[in-house]
């Protein structure tokens, strides 16, 4: 049977200022792309020159029968030096919200999507407790010239996401994270005693300010002007236990899940952001699956993913969901449809018991700068031509468009 979802739902592309925007050399993930020993495989240059190109792509969207638009703000330009706020940067997104009002797209705003003004990874970053301060004053500031054309905000992109890569073994501990040569490398190139940027901050102590500034994000935003609803994006995965994993997966839920999830039961909604699973045995994280394939990523094709984290962030925090992201990187396009028509199908099936899930956003509009993987991994439903920076649809730009226009998921 075709399913017609909700009406007023939101179905969106979603997108990161540093992985689109292009020529962010304010920002801590700029200086760390480019020091000796960078953890990037390439530097993020002109990304997709969305900065420049908004109108365009913003007019785009809409053309594909897409209804919402979840794009970042970016801090290193609003900020570029401490307590010294760019208006023409602010103007800039004014510009841009104005676009997708007139355009008909409800605007998704996400605060912080990774990236930090330079000077904000040299007083330490989130690994000080302090500095949830500034996060704050920013949010303040952005939502004072901004709030009242904001349709949902989102404060932290993934807060959690350093537990969770570290947790599944991709990436070091805290204490190799500290002595990495490249902090040390970024730090002189900054002129300052510590780097300490998203990517390579030391995440057992950047939760607790994580918590902290979410927090007062969330009153600094709702201050207004503007009234609308304002979330965390968490990345889930959905943990499985394997025969005997039960307590493996209990303990990686609360490791990395809970105490964010327990924060957002204050909140206007959860933004679930899932691309795979992750199965756990009596000794930990079990590798993927003997025969499921891995995407371009090396993560399990695994589509039914979303409907268990859907369930699992609606039922720990009872707050109404919005997926913010879920997508596949692949080279393959079928499989990028295959994905997405599962991954609805779950959807469907919260929709259908009741959960309140207002909106599905795909991740990403554009094939876009994979962080520390570069340009490789392929996410979006558009395709950036590197040189001439031509945009070019694929199949799945135009199939998703199409439910998002109808409303509705076909058989
Ligand atoms: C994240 C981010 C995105 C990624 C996406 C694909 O989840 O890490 O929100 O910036 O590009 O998830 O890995």
């Amino acid at each position: 049977m075709p399913y017609t979802f909700p009406a007023g739902f939101l179905w969106g592309v979603a997108g990161a200022a540093h992985q689109i925007e292009g020529g962010n050399v304010n920002s801590d993930s700029w200086v760390l792309e480019h020091v000796p020993g960078s953890p990037f495989v390439e530097p993020s240059g002109d990304a997709c020159d969305h900065y420049h190109r908004y109108p365009d792509d913003i007019a785009l969207i809409r053309s594909l029968g897409f209804n919402s638009y979840r794009f970042s703000i970016e801090w290193a330009r609003i900020e570029p030096e401490e307590g010294e706020f760019s208006y023409a940067a602010l103007d800039h997104y004014r510009r841009m919200l104005e676009a997708c009002h007139a355009s008909g797209l409800t605007p998704v705003v996400t605060y912080h999507h990774f990236t930090s003004p330079r000077w904000f990874a040299a007083k330490g970053g989130w690994e000080v407790l302090a500095n949830a301060d500034y996060f704050a004053r920013y949010c303040e500031r952005a939502t004072a010239h901004l709030g009242d054309l904001i349709g949902a905000a989102c404060t932290l992109n993934e807060p959690n996401v350093g537990l969770l890569i570290q947790h599944m073994g991709h990436m070091p501990g805290d204490e190799a994270m500290l002595n990495a040569s490249y902090r040390r490398a970024a730090a002189r190139a900054v002129g300052s005693d510590d780097f300490a940027a998203f990517p390579n901050c030391r995440h057992a102590p950047a939760r607790d300010t994580f918590l902290k500034a979410h927090r007062l994000a969330f009153d600094a935003i709702k201050a207004g002007p503007g009234s609308f609803p304002v979330g965390l994006t968490l990345a889930l995965v959905d943990h499985q236990a394997a025969p005997g994993g039960e307590a493996a997966r209990d303990a990686a839920r609360a490791a990395i899940d809970e105490p964010f999830l327990e924060t957002a039961r204050h909140d206007d909604f959860i933004g679930v952001q899932t691309y795979s699973r992750m199965r756990h045995g009596p000794d930990g994280v079990l590798p993927p699956e003997a025969g499921v394939p891995v995407t371009q990523m090396g993560y399990e094709f695994w589509p039914e993913a979303l409907e268990g984290t859907i369930r699992y962030a609606h039922v720990f925090t009872g707050r109404p969901v919005i997926v913010t992201e879920n997508g596949i990187g692949t080279e393959n396009d079928a499989d990028r449809i295959e994905y997405v028509r599962r991954a609805l199908r779950g959807v469907q099936h919260c929709l259908q018991d009741g959960l309140p899930v207002r909106g599905y956003c795909y991740w990403s509009v554009f094939d876009n700068f994979e962080w520390s993987q570069g340009y490789r991994p392929k996410f979006g439903l558009i395709a950036v031509d590197r040189v001439t920076q031509t945009r070019t649809l694929k199949p799945s730009a135009e199939w998703l468009g199409q439910i998002a226009r109808a409303n509705t998921l076909a058989d």
